[in-house]
């Protein structure tokens, strides 16, 4: 018997964690019971190893243990772990963005012949939005303006803000981060300050320290926002889409090729070769090729392609164990190296594609923006191969599968208002907030984290939410959850939407009659570099509202949250001036200075706070909390 019994609420990694049990294979559930207990210094925040004069560790409350051998005290090593957390996904969504930025710049260039601008809509708003003109000009131009701006964000050191950040904030909220010093002059330049801000021997300040993570959340969100604008640009804006999602996709009469990552650079292609090829996979015996989604690479297609989603973070794994994966591609992050150390077992494929994720083992087809598509088709055929030695006896798929509608670019969210009412669209979000028909919006972010069964508190938050009238919103493998579980289906509205939000879904789809589906119980926005959507979208209601940011009942959680990524955006929603759910502890607990900076102080400050609770029932109270506080002050101020 397994010494965690419910480590997943999803039924379909369930069924083939059954199937690990009876063939005794490893998964990430045994490596966590393996795990404890999880060191209490590195838990607290309190361990520093910074330089090789440590490790240090916080051992008591006063005297020569309570520090570091330099003299740094909790305080410090807390404050500095965290702003180097916060560097790392700054790091990490940047560099997911610059190689978008690299396609679009190779494209204008001619030298990304599979590339195109699928939405010259998208690239002239961005256009205008950033000061660039588009009189008279071509798209390619325009274009090329576009990722020169975007080039100077990352990395030219420049005494103005970043572009890419500054043209989308209220005014306040500018003139909030100018006051505070926190406004990032470049993306790459704030993240090397960040890591030499941190190292030994230089800030022992914790105010200063958390102030320099704040900024590293700015140039977080930047990154983001060149991430998503682009991929929309080169790859469209999502439209709602009917798709379905849950291990039951990957289908024993098809080649399965997951893609698994980030990028839709890669996948994006690697869908486009799969079409090109159904025919080679006929000629091997399968009825084509069925490509799914892991992760946030599987939102990406999911948004744009309708492409199924399979699973997420915690259960990327159990795809494998299918027995009728034919190869996995992969390009960066969120990635087990177990998924490779697994196909000893299986005959899936591993290959890598990016120069700074390889694994031990795994075939590596290095992917060229310029060869995008030879090397597209290179990894299609290799699953095409791989699909001879599927060893039936091993194939068991869990037949678990459900509809969703995904597609929700805040353009479609815009366009879908426009109906109700042309002239200010974001007011029929706003209002039916003022009337009370609806609470308020929340927008449900990051990951699995296995400290708590696999998607439960995602799945306890979300239906205590959307009870109480909440719009939701959602991204990442939060939205992998609900999409898994069938909650992202219009039939879930009548399930579990309070009066008050069915009536408002009901609405929007009566002035919707060009839409061909139902509309669903969640909005699905995107992948996590897509939490940039979010916030456009509380920007917007800011706008309608005439207030900042922190007066609008919106608000974030995290339930699960596990990646550096979802510090950095974590800190940026507060920074923001949003109330900030996380449901899985960061590692502040050693200095009750930074979780009360993290707490209180930021809401001082910026009018945004974490609220760190794990227990899920008690955090949707204080969400609800959060924006009820919200909306009663913002109808006794109009
Ligand atoms: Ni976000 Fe997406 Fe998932 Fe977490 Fe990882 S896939 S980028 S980091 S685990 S939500
Ligand atoms: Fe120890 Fe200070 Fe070095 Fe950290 S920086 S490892 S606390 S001596």
């Amino acid at each position: 018997e397994p010494k965690n019994p419910l480590r997943s609420v999803d039924p379909g990694a369930l069924e083939m964690l059954k199937v690990a049990q009876e063939q005794n294979i490893e998964t990430v559930f045994d490596r966590f019971v393996a795990q404890q207990p999880q060191c209490g210094f590195g838990y607290k925040g309190i361990c520093c190893r910074i330089c090789i004069a440590g490790p240090c560790r916080v051992k008591t409350e006063e005297g020569p243990g309570s520090k570091g051998i330099c003299g740094a005290t909790a305080f410090t090593i807390v404050a500095r772990n965290l702003v180097r957390m916060i560097a790392g996904g700054t790091a990490s969504h940047s560099e997911h963005s610059r190689h978008v930025l690299h396609t679009a710049h190779a494209m204008v260039d001619g030298e990304a012949p599979s590339y195109s601008i699928k939405s010259p809509e998208k690239l002239h708003k961005l256009a205008s939005q950033l000061g660039v003109s588009t009189i008279n000009r071509e798209d390619r131009e325009i274009l090329k303006d576009v990722t020169e701006i975007a080039y100077s964000d990352f990395g030219r050191y420049q005494d103005r803000p970043l572009a890419f950040l500054d043209s989308f904030l209220t005014e306040q909220r500018r003139k909030k981060f100018q006051h505070t010093n926190i406004t990032p002059r470049s993306i790459d330049g704030t993240v090397t300050e960040l890591i030499a801000q941190t190292a030994m021997g230089v800030d022992s300040d914790p105010v200063n320290l958390i102030f320099g993570g704040l900024k590293g959340s700015l140039a977080d969100l930047a990154g983001e926002y060149i991430g998503t604008k682009l991929s929309d640009v080169l790859f469209g804006i999502p439209e709602p889409i009917v798709s379905e999602s849950n291990l039951g996709v990957i289908n024993s009469k098809m080649v399965n090729i997951a893609v698994h990552g980030h990028n839709p650079v890669l996948s994006e292609m690697v869908v486009a070769a799969a079409r090109q090829l159904q025919g080679e996979a006929q000629k091997v015996g399968a009825e084509g090729i069925n490509i799914v989604g892991i992760c946030c690479t599987g939102n990406e297609l999911l948004m744009r392609e309708g492409v199924y989603l399979a699973t997420s973070s915690a259960s990327q794994e159990m795809a494998i164990m299918t027995g009728a994966l034919d190869a996995m591609v992969l390009d960066i992050q969120c990635i087990y190296p177990a998924v490779q150390q697994l196909t000893e077992c299986f005959h899936t494929k591993v290959v890598t594609t990016e120069g700074i994720m390889k694994m031990p083992g795994a075939q590596h087809i290095a992917f060229n923006a310029e060869t995008a598509m030879e090397d597209a088709q290179k990894l299609v055929q290799i699953a095409i191969e791989a699909y001879k030695n599927r060893d039936p006896k091993k194939i068991s798929i869990p037949n678990e599968r459900h509809n969703l509608v995904a597609g929700f670019s805040i353009e479609t969210l815009t366009d879908i208002f426009s109906k109700v009412n042309s002239d200010r669209p974001m007011s029929v979000l706003t209002d039916a907030i003022m009337n009370g028909q609806i609470k308020g919006v929340v927008q449900m972010a990051g990951c699995n984290n296995l400290k708590r069964p696999q998607d439960e508190s995602h799945v306890v938050i979300l239906k205590e939410l959307v009870k109480n009238d909440v719009l939701v919103v959602a991204t990442g493998c939060s939205a992998g959850a609900f999409a898994k579980l069938g909650l992202m289906s219009p039939l879930a509205v009548d399930a579990y939407a309070g009066e008050g939000l069915k009536s408002f879904i009901r609405m929007l789809e009566d002035a919707n009659p060009q839409l061909t589906t139902g509309l669903p119980l969640i909005f699905h926005i995107g992948a996590c570099v897509d939490n940039s959507r979010g916030m456009d979208l509380v920007m917007a209601m800011a706008e309608e509202l005439e207030v900042d940011v922190p007066k609008v009942p919106f608000a974030a959680s995290a339930p699960e949250a596990m990646h550096e990524k979802a510090v950095a955006i974590g800190t940026y929603c507060v920074t923001m001036g949003l109330p900030t759910h996380v449901g899985s502890m960061p590692f502040l607990e050693g200095s009750d200075l930074i979780y009360g900076i993290a707490t209180q102080i930021a809401h001082d400050v910026f009018g945004g706070n974490f609220i760190f609770e794990m227990d899920p029932q008690v955090a949707a109270q204080k969400i609800l909390g959060a924006l009820e506080y919200r909306s009663w002050k913002l109808k006794i101020h109009k």
